[in-house]
């Protein structure tokens, strides 16, 4: 081949790559090992659009290049393959979502093989694979016998918790676990049925089933996870969402919280998205305070407040408490019995984003009163929804002077607004002596309001009315869904208690069932299958398995350690493996998993590091978002009641709707091919136009890229028009790769041009062979070095629109230089091969004669 002929050159090098096993991975403990991930897709049914091949492509440059520097890269690529749309799609059509998932992934795949990426096929994974959700319930398994030991900070298998029940019961045992678990002595723990025994149990293991307030979608049919909803809605489809009582799975994820704060000192990662776990995470320090109740009748009630600034507590001219709270009734007045009842009956009704929008604030009186711990004022208590039930204790004491939302309270409610410092003497109602006795103001006065905070926590401490608090946004995870197209969990049901079902019984299959929908009774889709029942080996007897699947992020929680060792039958992966690959060395992915996938991955790792299974706690050392690739939508101009077009700088002399159309009828220059148009709907084929110079000219707004705005540009019609190399160098080029930027084609001609710019420097345009064995001279060697040095500098800085066009600028230069030297072309090839490596590869092989691949050089 004389001529850049880039289809049957790419096609050529992929086979050769596949053949010779050019990307097989092996473990190799002569070499550093480097570990490069792509965050895995989920094989929806409409494809790769360009915007996908972004980070794939990005990932590829960095192990291409990592391997050329001498490391062991792994670089693996599978499918998050269980989820909502496949699920979806079964209960549209009746077929089982698994016909649907193959189907896409098989696109997928032949999408991605064309682009030439260094992944090693045969390390694939597929989350809704047997092979694979049998290691997913098999680490459910390992969860469901672990504790967490608050003494020794760790999980630790439930056997060992077991065995300290039996020498000295719970009581002095330091252990998470529900806050209703009663007390118990060895003796107790000896005279109780292994089913008591084992009910007790549940209140320590780190998968436990609880009633819990969840998000439940009745479009969906199924709960969704805090993650899983935007403002209020669900993620997928926009649905509404309503609170419902359910049994549920949970995952104590809160046992780790500082675990997951501290390890993100230890990870480079970019300060946002630290951010965005550290908020999530949400970690207050502070107190809680005892106010008694001003009521004969309720001498021994308190309200609990949790609060950030004990050091305000002379500003306190309320209480109040969130309308869920469990003391509402009892403390509230016949007196004000029915405006609160409709107060918390109207709060009921709205969802927790209309709460949360809500600028005007409401409340109401109770009726109650409260007591001052130290100045000993009765304190007026109030129901508000800006205090949520799910936060600390459900109640907080309301300073005016401090808090903005206590401030708009007092102003609408007309209660006072005391000055923090100084309140004991401005507070007509406080009397300073009392306030003398317990608390000295000259001791806050002039304090710095952590000294305060101390100071006042003591205080609190000693007269019981109080004490340090460390409270965390952070909920456990709720780990089971009710639908069809997940994991089974491997749990029996056995006198209504929860038992594991042994490892050597995995994997649960998925059963078959007539339909994918809940049953009748609103039961999850797996009560439909007949006899789905696990046969204990010790009885024979039968007993029902757990109907809920696992949620999405479930396979995804610890892929990356399958691809290690994705064809071990025995082991989730070897130790060896384990040991060699470690951590992720460059993770890359969207910024929508900042707080899912990217904290429940932590957790498991964690876990499965305490309990000796991984070698590692930390599961990505280095992390880094790509900025999503935007559509430039196309939009026609409708007069309205009409089948009329007008061209976009004419339509403001008439009323008219603009209509998305197809990307693909429209040229670089905004022009529509009108008779594409009117064949390419039904009811546009008599569509007329009213047209500038002749041209209709459509409008442009840039928007996510997606089917339904028709903007959607696949990177197979990009590789059939130019060619793999050219594409992966061109989304290279779009702009920085951290950034959002939209997909414009205009400029793909420019980077064509480059790669024949530098097929002429070893081929004329007639074919003949330019290269030389003459010495270069500085000039070219100093353009040549300019270039590696640039380039391997942006790769490590993750800059490779500006690596881009150093080739160019190098390739201008040599082709001035009318430069055809081999000691400069083959090191240009292997500077270029990262990019672009079919070009390179075929070059380096077929002009320069090399034996071998440029992958290995
Ligand atoms: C008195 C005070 C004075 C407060 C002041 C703030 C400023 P973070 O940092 O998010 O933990 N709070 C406590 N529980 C609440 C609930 N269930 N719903 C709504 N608000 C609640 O915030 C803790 C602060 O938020 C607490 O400190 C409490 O108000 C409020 F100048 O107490 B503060």
């Amino acid at each position: 081949m004389t001529t850049y002929n880039f289809k049957d050159l790419e096609t050529h090098w992929q086979q050769y790559w596949h053949e010779n096993q050019t990307y097989k991975v092996k473990i190799d403990p002569t070499k550093p090992k480097y570990y490069v991930l792509d965050m895995f897709p989920y094989p929806s049914g409409a494809g790769l659009h360009v915007g996908h091949p972004l980070g794939y492509i990005a990932t590829d440059i960095v192990s291409r290049f990592k391997r050329m520097k001498g490391y062991n890269v792994l670089h693996p690529m599978g499918f998050d393959s269980f989820g909502l749309p496949a699920e979806q799609h079964a209960i549209a059509t009746g077929e089982h979502p698994n016909t649907n998932t193959t189907q896409n992934i098989n696109n997928f795949v032949k999408q991605l093989k064309r682009l030439g990426f260094d992944y090693d096929w045969t390390l694939e994974i597929r989350t809704s694979e047997p092979e694979f959700y049998k290691w997913t319930q098999w680490i459910f398994g390992l969860i469901f016998n672990a504790w967490y030991d608050k003494t020794l900070d760790k999980a630790r298998p439930i056997n060992e918790l077991i065995a300290l029940f039996e020498t000295e019961g719970n009581a002095n045992v330091l252990a998470v676990c529900n806050e209703e678990t009663p007390i118990f002595s060895a003796m107790d723990w000896k005279n109780a049925t292994q089913e008591e025994q084992h009910k007790i149990t549940l209140n320590y293991r780190l998968a436990y089933l609880a009633q819990t307030n969840v998000n439940w979608c009745p479009e969906l049919k199924a709960v969704l996870a805090n993650d899983e909803i935007k403002d209020g809605l669900s993620e997928r489809g926009g649905h509404p969402i309503e609170k419902r009582k359910m049994t549920q799975w949970s995952m104590r994820i809160t046992a780790y919280a500082d675990r997951l704060l501290e390890g993100l000192n230890r990870i480079d990662w970019t300060e946002s998205l630290k951010e965005q776990q550290r908020n999530w995470i949400g970690k207050s320090k502070g107190a809680t305070v005892l106010f008694k109740l001003d009521n004969a009748n309720l001498q021994d009630t308190h309200i609990e407040v949790f609060t950030t600034r004990v050091d305000t507590l002379f500003g306190v001219s309320f209480l109040v408490l969130a309308p869920e709270h469990e003391l509402v009734k009892q403390i509230t007045t016949n007196a004000q019995k029915n405006e609160v009842e409709q107060y918390v009956q109207w709060v009921a009704a709205r969802s927790d984003i209309e709460r949360m929008q809500d600028k005007n604030v409401s409340g109401q009186f109770t009726g109650a009163y409260a007591v001052h711990p130290f100045t000993q004022t009765k304190i007026p208590l109030f129901i508000a929804d800006y205090v949520l039930a799910g936060y600390g204790t459900g109640a907080v004491m309301a300073v005016p002077s401090g808090d903005q939302r206590d401030y708009l309270f007092a102003k609408k409610f007309d209660l006072p607004i005391l000055n923090i410092l100084d309140s004991q003497i401005t507070n007509t109602q406080a009397d300073p002596t009392k306030i003398g006795k317990y608390i000295n103001s000259s001791f806050i006065d002039g304090l710095e309001f952590e000294q305060a905070n101390d100071l006042i926590i003591k205080q609190l401490e000693n007269q019981k009315k109080g004490k340090t608090k460390i409270n965390y946004r952070l909920r456990d995870a709720i780990y089971s869904r009710q639908r069809y197209w997940g994991e089974p969990f491997p749990i029996y049901f056995k006198n209504q208690q929860p038992h594991l079902i042994p490892n050597q019984s995995l994997p649960i299959l998925l059963p078959n069932i007539d339909q994918y929908l809940p049953t009748d009774a609103g039961e999850p889709p797996l009560a439909r299958a007949n006899n789905f029942q696990y046969t204990e080996p010790q009885t024979s007897k039968q007993y029902p398995i757990d109907t809920n699947t696992m949620p999405g992020w479930a396979g995804s929680s610890w892929y990356w350690f399958r691809y290690m060792d994705s064809q071990n039958t025995h082991e989730f992966a070897s130790k060896t493996a384990m040991n060699y690959w470690g951590n992720v060395d460059f993770y890359l992915g969207g910024t929508e998993h900042a707080v899912g996938h990217l904290l429940y991955s932590r957790f498991w790792t964690k876990i499965l590091f305490d309990l000796g299974i991984v070698p590692i706690d930390e599961p990505f050392q280095k992390l880094v978002n790509q900025g999503m690739i935007l559509g430039q939508s196309m939009f026609v101009y409708r007069i309205e009641d009409s089948n009329t077009f007008v061209s976009y700088g004419l339509k403001n002399n008439h009323k008219t709707t603009a209509l998305h159309v197809d990307v693909a009828l429209v040229n670089a220059n905004h022009e529509l091919d009108t008779q594409a148009f009117k064949t390419w709907r039904k009811d546009y084929a008599n569509a007329q136009f009213i047209t500038e110079n002749d041209k209709y000219i459509c409008g442009m707004e840039v928007e996510n890229m997606s089917k339904s705005k028709y903007n959607v540009v696949s990177p197979d019609a990009i590789c059939e028009q130019y060619g793999a190399d050219t594409l992966r160098l061109y989304e290279m080029f779009l702009g920085p790769l951290l950034d959002a930027k939209p997909w414009d084609t205009k400029g793909i001609e420019g980077i064509s041009r480059f790669l024949r710019k530098v097929w002429r420097l070893f081929y004329d345009d007639a074919g003949k062979f330019l290269v030389n064995e003459l010495t270069p001279t500085d000039a070219e060697l100093k353009i040549l070095h300019k270039t590696i040095k640039k380039i391997e500098d942006d790769i490590e800085r993750i800059s490779f629109n500006t690596a881009v066009s150093a080739y160019m600028v190098c390739i201008n230069e040599l082709s001035t230089l009318k430069c055809s030297k081999r000691s400069v072309l083959e090191h240009f090839l292997k500077i270029l091969a990262p990019f672009a490596p079919h070009i390179a590869e075929h070059l380096w092989q077929q002009a320069l004669g090399n034996g071998s691949s440029i992958v290995l050089e």
